[in-house]
């Protein structure tokens, strides 16, 4: 307020200021501006890059105006507001969604080709922002994408992480990994040098009793590093709301680094103590699906949570408001149990800080988080030893062991004398050394939890989470299916099928109500538009087709059919699978008369996704992939009927490219394993069909377009413990004839050295096969062959897609957000007056 400028003065301030390009000549002098001033370059010495920065410059002026309004504007109607915490952001490139969602992109098309620059080539400049591992982060974005486009008053927390996930190259069929130096050029985001926060860690707490007589915890000493905000402007489609996302940073709390031993010749202690802050917020931990419990890691979680809830606090604290209405003003989205500290530490700020008593605080703390669970793998729920808490944390161990109590007391009061119920439901895991659960402290500290699926919440209901469905009874877990935002994932990824979907339903509508696809039922039989979409799948494979060529050297036919899997690599998903599928095939291809083998369907298996840097098995499989390539690629008997390729790097900005692409793609996780994945979705939207298991929101989609659109096999959730029961017990392990061909040819030697292939075969045949490989096997390739015939003929297949795309109007991140907003965080839109056209074309 001190620093608003006086009235008098103000009317100077509103006539310059910044609005959007008028036309194409004033999105052209910025340019310009940028490259002269700010690039310090000229019209001699503008490369492609300097015209993406100097583009991106000029979008994100008109950005930043927005974000500010929309600041002022939630700031002063004071509503709720939520805040989603998540730890992974895959946000991706942000020009082409600035310039689709600000509405300017045909005049920055125009503007760029006059300045001697193709549009496509200055967008592809950008490096992607890969704060995220896979589908739980870019969920993430897909959310910030849907609150700002339907005008919620929400931001995002996070960590701007030094170097996101590693950038894969595939060196002799093998993943190496190598660092990502995202940050070198970065205009989408802007240092708060000015919003900083404090942050403890370590120390010792002392108890001391206040004027009242009331006994005070006391946090001290250990070590304090600073967290400098970092803000993202998040534009939303068709409308001015500019949302926030704001990313931490570390730094050492006492400035650079200390004089006083630089001084005395000690440089290496004096630039230690500034290197280990900065580490906190350095690297991204490159797991999906998996938690390591590094001390690094809960330093991370607590450091973000920190941050992010005392600017929380500060914001609601100038509100004057009364402590109880703070649900009332705030949500607060724990996305996974990565943030579950936020609640500790949100309990400890009103007891220890605020003075409220703890039960006054502890409602208030309920009321305000949600707890999103993505996962019921047992190796990604997250458990901190508690002599780590209790080394870094002192203050928040002893916060945990009380809500426990009360917890536990309460389980008592319900059902009492029960002790097995007691221990199995205890956020201390009596185990050691003991361990905090933090799925446990999510649940009981949030009012809702939900999954991500309609079979995953049932299943978190049924299997880790049932004992708290007894205690808390069934309507604190609900069920959120996830959605994927239609602007990037169709408009920017598919802008020729954007455009011809426009052009039969009455415009753009349906990239702000998807439902609107269905619309396209009407054109099932209308020739020129079944045309126009086959060309439009065509020239997507050759897009792809081209990429493949540049990136692996292998030509690939785009009338073949492409198969594709790109996703992170897990066992659970079952990368392992399809390729033993390719190798089945390619064994059949060979066995076959060439007469005959000609009458085969062609085919490409396209591969995509990073394991994690210490998974054996998922880097085993990448290499298999590779192998097979090798040797499939250069058979003279199999030509074009079948190539195998490994894309490496598999990103956002590769999706884009490649799922526009797809004739069908594979989501075949053992059942009840994929919580729900997102990719089947964007798959399904861009006109692909799916081969897949009756997992995650594969269930779903079905319901949705119709059994007869998707490639449904493979055995069922309910059945998987009984068949894995029978592997380890009962020795019930057959492996069928199609599978054992395909380990022996491994074994002989086709792919290269069968022992770097062992503990794949040996996992399947002597280990129990946990992932039911076997079992799934061969109805797997009956599929696949169905697909083969299904694809032969192409207008049935064409119409197929078109149906699909016309019923996937439910899988929209707007949906989802909307129910988010109505059933957990009770939010409302802030209505602003839409001043530019939705819909802009490309
Ligand atoms: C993922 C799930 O594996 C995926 O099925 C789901 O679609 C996605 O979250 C978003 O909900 N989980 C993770 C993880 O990425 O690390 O647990």
């Amino acid at each position: 307020v001190e620093a608003s400028i006086p009235e008098p003065q103000r009317e100077a301030w509103l006539k310059h200021q910044v609005g959007a390009f008028k036309d194409k000549d004033g999105f052209e002098r910025e340019v310009v501006r940028h490259v002269e001033t700010t690039l310090a370059r000229s019209l001699f010495n503008c490369d492609e890059s300097a015209a993406y920065a100097a583009c991106a410059l000029a979008f994100r002026d008109r950005l930043i105006l927005e974000w500010n309004r929309t600041q002022q504007r939630q700031t002063f109607a004071d509503s709720k507001r939520v805040y989603y915490l998540s730890l992974e952001f895959l946000m991706g490139r942000a020009l082409d969604n600035a310039m689709l969602n600000v509405g300017q992109k045909d005049l920055a098309k125009a503007g760029l080709a006059e300045l001697g620059f193709r549009i496509e080539d200055v967008i592809q400049q950008e490096h992607d922002a890969a704060l995220g591992n896979g589908g739980l982060g870019r969920l993430a974005a897909c959310f910030l994408d849907s609150l700002a486009s339907l005008n919620l008053p929400a931001w995002g927390y996070g960590l701007r992480y030094r170097y996101g996930i590693f950038k894969q190259e595939i060196i002799d069929g093998y993943q190496v990994e190598v660092p990502d130096y995202w940050l070198d050029f970065n205009p989408w985001e802007f240092p708060r040098h000015d919003v900083t926060v404090d942050i403890q860690f370590y120390g010792s707490v002392r108890k001391s009793t206040d004027d009242s007589g009331k006994t005070v915890c006391n946090w001290e000493g250990g070590e304090t590093v600073k967290a400098v905000a970092y803000d993202v402007p998040i534009p939303g489609y068709g409308t001015p709301t500019t949302n926030n996302l704001r990313l931490w940073s570390s730094k050492a709390a006492s400035g650079e680094f200390d004089f006083q031993k630089f001084n005395s010749g000690d440089y290496e202690s004096s630039v230690a103590d500034q290197q280990r802050a900065e580490t906190i917020s350095a690297v991204l931990y490159p797991n999906d699906n998996l938690d390591r419990g590094k001390e690094l890691r809960l330093k991370q979680q607590y450091f973000w949570v920190a941050a992010s809830l005392y600017d929380i606090v500060r914001r609601f604290k100038k509100s004057k408001r009364p402590w109880k209405e703070f649900p009332e003003q705030v949500a607060i989205q724990l996305n996974d149990t990565h943030p579950t500290l936020a609640i500790v530490e949100l309990q400890r700020i009103l007891i220890d800080l605020e003075g409220l008593e703890w039960d006054e605080a502890w409602n208030i703390v309920v009321n305000t988080f949600g707890y999103t669970n993505h996962t019921v793998l047992p190796e990604a729920l997250e458990k901190w030893s508690v002599p780590l808490i209790q080394h870094l944390l002192p203050r928040h161990l002893q916060i945990i062991y009380e809500i426990n109590l009360y917890f536990l007391q309460s389980v008592e009061t319900k059902f009492p004398g029960d002790r097995d119920l007691l221990r199995d439901v205890s956020i201390i895991e009596e185990a050691q050394p003991k361990m905090v659960r933090m799925a446990f402290l999510a649940i009981i500290g949030s009012h809702k939890v939900n999954g991500v699926a309609e079979l995953h919440s049932d299943l978190i209901k049924t299997t880790i989470f049932k004992d708290f469905v007894k205690i808390f009874g069934p309507d604190k877990f609900t069920n959120v299916t996830n959605g994927i935002t239609p602007r990037r994932w169709l408009h920017q990824a598919n802008p020729r099928l954007s455009e011809l979907i426009a052009s039969k339903t009455g415009g753009h509508g349906f990239l702000t109500d998807l439902t609107e696809l269905n619309r396209l039922e009407n054109c099932i039989h209308d020739k020129k538009f079944r045309k126009e979409w086959a060309e439009i799948k065509y020239a997507n494979k050759v897009r792809l087709a081209k990429h493949i060529k540049a990136a692996t050297g292998v030509t690939v036919n785009p009338s073949a059919l492409f198969d594709v899997q790109v996703k992170r690599i897990h066992e659970y998903k079952r990368q392992q699978m399809n390729i033993f599928g390719v190798i089945h095939r390619y064994l059949t291809l060979k066995a076959m008369a060439p007469e005959q083998r000609q009458k085969e369907m062609p085919r490409v298996s396209i591969f995509g996704g990073k394991a994690a840097p210490g998974y054996w098995m998922a880097k085993q499989i990448i290499h298999l992939i590779n192998s097979v390539g090798a040797v499939v690629n250069n058979d003279k008997d199999i030509g074009d009927l079948l190539k195998v390729v490994f894309l490496e790097d598999y990103n956002v900005s590769k999706a884009e490219i490649i799922i526009p692409a797809s004739d069908l793609s594979e989501h075949i996780s053992t059942a009840g394993t994929e919580a729900s994945g997102t990719s089947n979705m964007k798959f399904v939207l861009n006109g692909g069909l799916i081969i897949g298991t009756c997992d995650g929101a594969n269930i779903e989609i079905t319901r949705e377009i119709g059994g007869q659109n998707i490639f449904l096999f493979g055995h069922l959730a309910e059945e998987v413990e009984d068949l894995r029961h029978a592997h380890v017990y009962e020795k019930q392990h057959s492996v069928d004839s199609g599978l054992k061909a395909v380990f022996e040819e491994i074994e002989k030697g086709t792919f290269g050295t069968p022992q770097d292939f062992a503990g794949m075969i040996s996992a399947v045949r002597d280990h129990g096969d946990f992932y039911l490989v076997s079992d799934d096997f061969q109805s797997y390739i009956v599929t696949q062959n169905l697909v083969d015939q299904e694809y032969l003929n192409q207008e049935e297949w064409i119409t197929k897609c078109i149906k699909s795309v016309a019923r996937m109007g439910f899988f929209s991140s707007d949906r989802c957000i909307n129910e988010y907003a109505e059933e957990i965080w009770n939010i409302e839109p802030l209505k602003v007056e839409a001043n530019r056209p939705a819909g802009q074309t490309s």
